[in-house]
C-alpha cells in the first residue's frame, strides 16, 4: 500500500484533551516557533491569536515523528492558515522568518521584560512602552506609580523570573502544610499546577487546600496568611475572598476562566535551609545579611503599613547578582487556593492545568457532551442538573458517559 518514498500522513484527535501528552517532542523547531508567536500574541493581548498558535503547537507536539513535508499535515486539526505558513517557512528555509523577526523586535523584548514583573500584564506593559519605557531601569527612573504587587514584583524581579525546582516546591509545601495544620488541624494541602503534572521546574508553586468536613475551610486563608506572615515567610501577599455564592452567573458558566475560590497570590521567602527541612528562617536584613538587631521593621509591618512609602523609595531595590549569591534566601511565587470539599475534585482538575488542557477539556465537554465544566462544578445541560464527583476519575467518568439522560439513574 505505502511505498517507501511515500510520506506518512499523520492523524490526531481534534481536542488537546483527547491526546496523550508526550515529553518526547519530535518537532521542537516547529513548536518553538509557534509557541513564540503564541507568546507574542498573548503579550499583545490578542488572546484568540494566542490560543490558535498554542493549539497548532500542541498538535505538532503530539506527532510520532518529525514533519518533513506539508502533505503529511493534510487533515490535521487546529492548523490554521497562519500556522501552516509558519510551518512551510521552516520546512523550506530551516527557520521561521516571522518568529525570528519577532524575537529580535524591540517591542517583543520590552513586553517580555515588563510583563516579567509580577503584577504587570499586557495592558500595563503596552501603556508603559507607549511612554517610552522598555527596560526595568527606565521604569525605575520614571515617574510611574507602581501598585503594591508591582513594587514587590520589581524588587524580586530576578528571583521571580528564575525557575522554581521541585525541591524548592517541596520545601514550600512543608511550610504551607505546617501553616495550614497549625490553624486548622485535619485540613489537607495538595500540590497542583505544573508540579502535579510531573514538571521538574515551574514559574511558581500552586497549592489547593481543603478540609474533609464541608464548611470547616471557611475563613481559612486569612489565618494561614497571618501564620505565614508572623513567621516571616511572606514577602508579598494578596488574598481574595470566595465570591462563589454571590455570583449570579451560575457556577458552571463563569463569565471568565477565573474561578471564585478564596485565593492568595503571594511571594514567599524561602531560605536555603528550608530546602532541606523545616528549619525556620533566620531574621535577615534586606540584603540577606543577618540583622544585627531587630529593627522592628518586620516584613509584616511593611505589608500592613497603612501609609506605604512612595514607590520611588522602595522600587529601586534590585540586588545585583553578586549580592544574590551571598543571600541565604530567594523569593518564590506561590498560589494558594481554598476549596470546600464538595468542589475539591473540580478545583483539583482545574488547578492542575495545563491552561490549554483545561481550555480544551471545557470546550470538548461543552460541544461534544453538552456539559459545562468549571473549577467548581459539572453541569449536565441535557439533564438540567449538577453531577457530583469526589475525584478527577469520577469527573472523567461523567464526561465519558454516553448521553442517554432518560435511562440514567439520578444521583
Ligand atoms: P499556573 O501556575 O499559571 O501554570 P502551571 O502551574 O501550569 O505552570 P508553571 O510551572 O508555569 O507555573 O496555573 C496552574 C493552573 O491553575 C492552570 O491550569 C490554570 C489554573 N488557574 C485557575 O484555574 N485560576 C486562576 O485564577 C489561575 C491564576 C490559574
Ligand atoms: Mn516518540
Ligand atoms: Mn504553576
Ligand atoms: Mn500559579
Amino acid at each position: 500500500l505505502v511505498d517507501e518514498a511515500e510520506v506518512e500522513v499523520f492523524s490526531v484527535p481534534s481536542y488537546a484533551c483527547q491526546r496523550r501528552t508526550t515529553l518526547d517532542n519530535h518537532n521542537t523547531v516547529l513548536t518553538d516557533a509557534l509557541s513564540l508567536l503564541a507568546e507574542n500574541a498573548e503579550l499583545e493581548d490578542e488572546e484568540g491569536r494566542g490560543v490558535a498558535f498554542r493549539r497548532a503547537a500542541a498538535v505538532l507536539k503530539a506527532l510520532p515523528k518529525p514533519v518533513t513535508s506539508m502533505t503529511q499535515l493534510k487533515g490535521l486539526p487546529c492548523l490554521g492558515e497562519h500556522s501552516l505558513r509558519v510551518i512551510k517557512d521552516i520546512l523550506d528555509n530551516g527557520t521561521s522568518s516571522e518568529a525570528e523577526a519577532t524575537k529580535q523586535s524591540e517591542r517583543y523584548k520590552a513586553l517580555k521584560v515588563l510583563t516579567g514583573i509580577f503584577g504587570v500584564g499586557a495592558k500595563t506593559a503596552a501603556r508603559w512602552i507607549r511612554d517610552g519605557i522598555h527596560t526595568l531601569q527606565q521604569l525605575r527612573d520614571s515617574e510611574h506609580t507602581l501598585n503594591r504587587a508591582q513594587q514587590a514584583g520589581l524588587e524580586h524581579y530576578e528571583d521571580v523570573n528564575q525557575q522554581v525546582t521541585k525541591a524548592e516546591a517541596d520545601a514550600i509545601g512543608e511550610i504551607v502544610e505546617k501553616a495550614v495544620l497549625s490553624v486548622l488541624p485535619g485540613a489537607q494541602v495538595t500540590l497542583t499546577g505544573g508540579f502535579r503534572r510531573g514538571k521538574l521546574t515551574g514559574h511558581d508553586v500552586d497549592f489547593l487546600i481543603t478540609h474533609p468536613v464541608e464548611g470547616r475551610e471557611e475563613g481559612l486563608m486569612p489565618k494561614v496568611v497571618s501564620w505565614l506572615e508572623s513567621q516571616g515567610f511572606l514577602l508579598y501577599q494578596k488574598t481574595t475572598r470566595n465570591s462563589y455564592l454571590e455570583s449570579k452567573e451560575g457556577p458552571a458558566r463563569p463569565a471568565s476562566n477565573m474561578d471564585r475560590f478564596e485565593r492568595c497570590f503571594s511571594i514567599f521567602k524561602l531560605t536555603k535551609d528550608d530546602k532541606h527541612g523545616t528549619k525556620q528562617p533566620e531574621k535577615l536584613s534586606e540584603n540577606g545579611i543577618k540583622a544585627p538587631e531587630d529593627t522592628g521593621r518586620s516584613l509584616t509591618h511593611v505589608q500592613t503599613d497603612p501609609n506605604p512609602p512612595t514607590p520611588s523609595c522602595t522600587m529601586a531595590q534590585i540586588h545585583s547578582s553578586k549580592d544574590r549569591e551571598h543571600r541565604s534566601w530567594r523569593a518564590v511565587r506561590v498560589d494558594l487556593v481554598v476549596s470546600p470539599i464538595s468542589q475539591f475534585a473540580f478545583a483539583l482538575l482545574g488547578w492542575t492545568g495545563s491552561k490549554l488542557f483545561e481550555r480544551e477539556l471545557r470546550r470538548w465537554a461543552g460541544y461534544e457532551k453538552a456539559m459545562s465544566l468549571s473549577s467548581h462544578a459539572l453541569y449536565d445541560n441535557n439533564q438540567g442538573r449538577y453531577l457530583r464527583a469526589t475525584s478527577e476519575e469520577e469527573i472523567f467518568a461523567h464526561l465519558a458517559t454516553v448521553k442517554v439522560a432518560s435511562v440514567q439513574k439520578p444521583l
